[in-house]
């Protein structure tokens, strides 16, 4: 290979691009974090898209993806997509609603009952409110939601049947007022912890219950540490694809028109893997030890709605987003 140019061995670090007889660094040097294991289809195809935006920009971009936490937990991630530390991330609706609290309103319990509510919903005007709020606090939201899934119920000590259940259930949840929220309507006594100690939490018996989508459970092992799982479907959660907005307004527009198109294609490949995931994964749970119940929604959305929990928070979210909301999946409670 021929000498790279000054500017590349000025950048140091900077990713070789392969290329016969040619080596650079790539100009924009962006880096994504995130908290799921490699395996998950969100790195899968966020991987398909870093592949795809390296070679449409002729190398000028490349992404470099930090999985599984390696960059620390949600609420580190989260600092470090505001400052700029990182360029990309991909929290939770639950938890980038520490930041932008109308965010979590795809979370309320029992709203969405299918699919087709939540994307209607999601690329229609609640998303489109979200994403606005999002950009007041200087990050950049793309445009297509990726799924996480809908959230069940995993327990140790013995299955979860109806609300009753939940009572005093030390329960962990994401760093999330509205899940806490939630799972203290429900008499139960939820934690908030980072997704990296959701295992081990479990393993020791800090907690004895968690909540997650299937395709999460599969991929974190879970059901190495769990026995008994809910179908519960109580709260239906995406993750948004965010961008430090400073580093964002800095690309270029015909590069940023190449990173959004990859992006989101990629995040419509993904809502296909999970929707695929959510048929197929159940039996591998299956054969792996868990067992599974189908829990009727009624009591839960009873006690929620007993405890005024609705009432709350559609004064905490507002009337706007409350309207949006009810317009995708009905009247709530
Ligand atoms: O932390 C979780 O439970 C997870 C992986 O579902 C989120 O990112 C909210």
């Amino acid at each position: 290979a021929s000498a790279p140019a000054a500017g590349a061995l000025a950048a140091g670090t900077g990713a070789l691009i392969g290329m016969p007889g040619i080596a650079r660094a790539a100009e924009y040097e962006l880096k994504y974090g995130n908290n799921l294991p490699l395996t998950h289809p969100l790195n899968v195809r966020a991987q398909e898209a870093a592949d795809r935006i390296a070679k449409e920009t002729n190398g000028r971009v490349s992404i470099q993806i930090f999985p599984n936490n390696q960059l620390g937990g949600d609420t580190d991630m989260l600092s470090q997509v505001r400052n700029g530390g990182i360029t990309f991330f991909t929290p939770s609706a639950l938890v980038i609603a520490t930041l932008v609290p109308v965010a979590a309103i795809n979370a309320v319990g029992f709203a969405f009952s299918d699919y087709s509510q939540v994307w209607a919903a999601m690329d229609g005007k609640l998303g489109g409110h979200v994403r606005n709020a999002i950009s007041k606090v200087g990050l950049y939201a793309f445009e297509k939601m990726w799924d996480n899934g809908f959230r069940q119920m995993t327990s140790g000590a013995k299955p979860i049947e109806t609300a009753a259940d939940m009572n005093g259930l030390k329960i962990r949840v994401p760093v999330s007022p509205l899940s806490i929220a939630m799972f203290k309507a429900l008499s139960a006594a939820p934690a908030s912890l980072q997704f990296s100690e959701v295992y081990s939490s479990l393993q020791t018996r800090i907690v004895d219950a968690q909540e997650n989508p299937l395709p999460i459970i599969q991929v974190a092992k879970l059901y190495e540490v769990q026995k008994y799982c809910a179908l519960s479907n109580h709260i239906w959660d995406g993750f948004w694809f965010i961008a430090n907005g400073r580093a964002w307004n800095g690309l270029p527009p015909d590069l940023q028109k190449i990173v959004a198109g990859a992006i989101n294609d990629a995040g419509m490949k993904q809502r296909e893997d999970i929707k695929a995931l959510n048929q197929s994964v159940q039996a591998d749970l299956q054969s792996k030890g868990l067992t599974f119940n189908q829990p009727s929604p009624d009591s839960f959305r009873a006690k929620l709605r007993d405890s005024g929990f609705y009432s709350e928070w559609k004064g905490r979210f507002g009337d706007e987003a409350w309207g949006l909301l009810e317009s995708a999946v009905g009247k709530l409670a």
